[in-house]
C-alpha cells in the first residue's frame, strides 16, 4: 500500500502549495455570504407548496359563490344571512317576481332550472356577495338579466339577499 500513501501525500502537497489556507478561508466565507444573501430571495414556488394539500371543492357548499346552484346568482347568498339556499331569512319576504337561470349539477350530470328569488323587507345582508352570470343576458332583456331588484313587486322593495331554489330539470334537446 506504499504507492497509495505516496499518491495521496503527493496530491495533498500539491493542493497545499497551490492554495493557501487564507485563500481557502476567504473562499469559504464568500460561499457562506452568498448563500445567506441569495437563498432567501430565490424564487421558491410557495404556491405549489400551499396547494400540495388538495384544494377543497366548494361546488356543494351552499354558502359559497362556487356552489353549483349559484351559477347565475347576483347578490348576497341567503345561506350566509340566516336563511338557506331555498328559504328566505326570518323577517324577510320572498320576492313575487324572479328570474330563472339554468345550472349544471356536476353531482348527477343534469341541468336544473333555478329560481333566483330575492328576499325583501330588511336592509342588505352584506354577507357572501356573489356575482356569477352563466346564461345571463344584457339589461335590455330584463327577463334574462340578473342585475335587477326583484323586490320591485313586493310591499317593501328593500333588498336583503337571494335564494336559489330548484324549480325544474332542464330537458335535453333531441
Ligand atoms: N337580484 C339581486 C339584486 C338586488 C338589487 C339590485 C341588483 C341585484
Amino acid at each position: 500500500m506504499k504507492w497509495f500513501d505516496d499518491f495521496f501525500e503527493k496530491q495533498s502537497r500539491r493542493v497545499a502549495q497551490s492554495a493557501s489556507r487564507r485563500s481557502a478561508v476567504a473562499r469559504l466565507g464568500k460561499l457562506m455570504l452568498g448563500s445567506a444573501v441569495l437563498l432567501p430571495v430565490l424564487p421558491f414556488d410557495r404556491v405549489a407548496k400551499a396547494a400540495s394539500g388538495k384544494p377543497k371543492s366548494k361546488i356543494n357548499d351552499e354558502t359559497s359563490c362556487e356552489y353549483w346552484r349559484h351559477c347565475a346568482l347576483d347578490g348576497f347568498i341567503c345561506s350566509c344571512c340566516g336563511g338557506s339556499v331555498s328559504s328566505c331569512p326570518p323577517g324577510t319576504e320572498v320576492s313575487k317576481v324572479t328570474w330563472v337561470g339554468t345550472c349544471h349539477n356536476p353531482n348527477d350530470g343534469k341541468d336544473y332550472l333555478i329560481s333566483y328569488n330575492d328576499c325583501c323587507g330588511v336592509t342588505m345582508c352584506g354577507q357572501c356577495f356573489c356575482n356569477r352570470n352563466e346564461g345571463e343576458r344584457p339589461g335590455y332583456r330584463m327577463g334574462v338579466h340578473n342585475d335587477v331588484n326583484w323586490c320591485m313587486a313586493n310591499s317593501s322593495n328593500t333588498y336583503h339577499c337571494t335564494v336559489a331554489a330548484i324549480v325544474g330539470v332542464a330537458e335535453k334537446r333531441g
